[in-house]
């Protein structure tokens, strides 16, 4: 009789992929040594004024920042209150190359690093420059906009995974300290402040934090935040009301008066049936929502993660999975309102999206969990930073053209050309720990079942001497080979995820011959007993045209482009401008091409079009239709979204007149 295993376990997963691992090694190379580099202020770059008009600065002063609150320097506190967490996210995506790129030099930065936050620290464990430095009697006294737990919940996720990864006890008392410093000052006992945090992440953080410690107070205190949520609407404004003048510099203009909802503090979560408000502020709730109703069976609260998951992903995603329709409040809108050249669209708000999307994986067995994963990893979160790892967008629209941005208030957010840095520079380090951290987005394991939900080429150990190896060349080809060796015979599942965009279309052969397998909510399973076994599965890589729901008024009548999990845009570098002047013949067959001298190797796509000669100069503004210019057939090329904007400046489509 065939032994069952009960749990598995993952030990360890190396990444063969040629498309990850060219990123991996920006991040090495180029991604790391630059941000520490910037954050140093050492580098000479200009930082953009953040999208958010609030004003240039010349200097990152992240570091300085922690080094005048441990006494090593003197001066003000300059930036963001939560300038701190750039660093962090570095440091967090610093532990994860460690793993795959084992680096003296490296690790000496970083653990000189983890001194200087310890020495930065106080006492107590408080620790968030701005308020030691600059403002020592307001701690936790603006809670609406100060982002202190936020800022410690992303030193508490950085102190976790560095201590996984290098060992390093320091990293892991530092957010175990932080820790007990929020658990000492928030709650509903006696003399503890009832509140939360205008901006979640201490959720999440907390959950990792008990994850690796499994010490209950931490997962206790994250349902506490999670609970208290909304609750009592006059939680924030009587803590500004307490604290004296309101005469702190909003981080957004008018933010004191955004409602409630903007900080999904309106009602209690169990209430809230949207996802409103600030865009990456809601993903990481739920994100925090998911790990805590994973870790203690809260049902209320799993069943508004599909609530969340349901409003975002059906009504109020991008087709390339950028969330935040506007950029007033960074924000959801409404459902269905996904202007293209407006709208907001934020690197971390994808990267937000991502970890929502893996702890659901966790959670329940639905490839469209998967689905959006992928979204994110090749093409919403990717395009947040150059090919070369030194530019990034904050805000990644579907539609672009840099005069619109240079004259029209109303896009000057949206830049056509990535960014060295940004005043409030949340996204560049938060998709480099995405992008080094990939390994961990490729597998679940639950009970007796390996659920494999990306195509990324790896080869992975899991307990039990179990092993499996994955080979392809996506996302430009389709053909994914698994080897899987289990030499104690183990009986076990392995559930791969089909893809919605190859759902009616896949191909499967177990051992080299052909079987048909149905797929439940978006998985294959497969009995695995024998000591070894091949999986070979074939996905529909046509290029397909895809339209949006006719409820979307930005799409009516646009059809965008897309191949497998990638979408495509036209970009002016490729295609006479402009690019609104095309109608896509979808009655025609598009080409594709793998050009591996383009754009660091990408699959390019050509589709036939009928273009409108250019209206004279001088010409009538308006005319009847008969007096229409006449149109001529062309080719428009297509480009991988992630990849736009890495060569001249010029106009982006993603939605292409059909
Ligand atoms: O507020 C902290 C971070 O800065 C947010 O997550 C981003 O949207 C940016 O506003
Ligand atoms: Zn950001």
């Amino acid at each position: 009789m065939q032994t069952k295993v009960s749990e598995i376990t993952v030990n360890n997963i190396d990444i063969t992929s040629d498309f990850w691992n060219r990123y991996r090694k920006l991040v090495v190379k180029e991604v790391l040594p630059y941000q520490w580099q910037v954050m140093n202020d050492q580098a000479d770059i200009d930082i953009s004024d953040d999208p958010q008009g609030n004003g240039s600065t010349k200097n990152s002063h992240a570091i300085a920042n922690l080094k005048i609150a441990a006494g090593l320097m003197k001066g003000h506190h300059y930036g963001f209150p939560f300038q701190d967490t750039d660093v962090y996210k570095w440091l967090e995506a610093a532990a994860y190359s460690l793993k795959y790129n084992p680096d003296e030099d490296l690790k000496k930065i970083t653990d000189g690093l983890i001194d200087l936050i310890s020495e930065a620290q106080e006492d107590d464990g408080y620790l968030s420059t701005e308020f030691q430095i600059d403002y020592p009697d307001r701690k936790f006294k603006r809670l609406k906009q100060s982002h202190e737990l936020y800022t410690m919940g992303h030193y508490i996720e950085a102190g976790v995974v560095y201590y996984q990864i290098t060992g390093n006890e320091k990293a892991l008392n530092i957010a175990k300290k932080m820790a007990n410093c929020i658990d000492s000052n928030f709650g509903l006992e006696n003399g503890k402040i009832p509140g939360y945090d205008g901006h979640p992440e201490i959720e999440l953080a907390l959950s990792r934090l008990y994850e690796t410690t499994r010490e209950e107070k931490y997962l206790k205190l994250a349902h506490y935040f999670l609970n208290q949520r909304g609750k009592d609407k006059n939680f924030f404004d009587n803590q500004i009301k307490e604290d004296g003048a309101s005469s702190d510099r909003d981080l957004i203009d008018g933010m004191r008066d955004f409602p409630l909802s903007y900080y999904q503090a309106s009602k209690p979560i169990e209430d809230q049936k949207t996802a409103d408000g600030h865009a990456v502020r809601v993903v990481y709730l739920c994100t925090g929502m998911a790990y805590v109703a994973r870790l203690t069976g809260d049902q209320q609260l799993l069943e508004a993660c599909h609530r969340f998951w349901k409003d975002i992903v059906h009504r109020r995603m991008y087709i390339t999975g950028n969330i935040g329709s506007t950029t007033t409040g960074e924000a959801f809108t409404y459902d269905y309102d996904l202007p293209n050249d407006t709208m907001y669209g934020e690197t971390c708000a994808s990267v937000g999206l991502s970890f929502f999307a893996r702890q659901m994986l966790a959670i329940e067995a639905k490839g469209e969990y998967g689905d959006i994963l992928e979204k994110e990893l090749f093409n919403g979160a990717l395009a947040g930073m150059a090919l070369d790892g030194k530019h990034f967008f904050y805000v990644n629209p579907l539609e672009a053209d840099p005069i619109a941005s240079k004259y029209n208030p109303g896009k000057k957010h949206v830049l056509t050309k990535r960014a060295d840095w940004f005043g409030c520079a949340c996204c560049p380090s938060n998709v480099a720990r995405l992008v080094a951290s990939v390994d961990k987005y490729i597998y679940t394991v639950n009970g007796d079942t390996i659920l494999s939900h990306q195509f990324i080429s790896n080869n992975a150990q899991f307990g039990n001497g179990i092993e499996v190896s994955q080979d392809n060349h996506f996302p430009w080809s389709g053909e994914i080979h698994y080897e899987i060796n289990n030499p104690n015979q183990l009986a076990f599942k392995l559930g791969i995820r089909i893809p919605s965009w190859s759902r009616n279309k896949f191909g499967l052969k177990i051992n080299g011959k052909k079987i048909d397998l149905a797929s439940e909510d978006g998985f294959i399973y497969i009995n695995v007993n024998d000591e070894s076994l091949t999986v070979d599965l074939s996905l529909d890589m046509n290029t397909k045209f895809m339209r949006s729901s006719n409820k979307v008024s930005s799409n009516y009548g646009k059809i965008a482009v897309q191949r497998g999990p990638i979408v495509y845009a036209a970009e002016e570098t490729d295609n006479k401008a402009p690019l609104w002047n095309y109608k896509v013949e979808t009655d025609k067959e598009p080409k594709y091409h793998y050009n591996k001298d383009l754009l660091e190797g990408v699959g390019t796509i050509t589709v036939k079009s009928i273009a409108e000669e250019i209206s004279p100069e001088d010409g009538p503004l308006y005319s009847t239709i008969d007096e229409a210019t006449a149109n001529y057939e062309t080719d428009l090329k297509l480009i991988p979204y992630y990849a736009w904007a890495n060569r001249e400046e010029g106009q982006m489509q993603v939605w292409l007149n059909k």
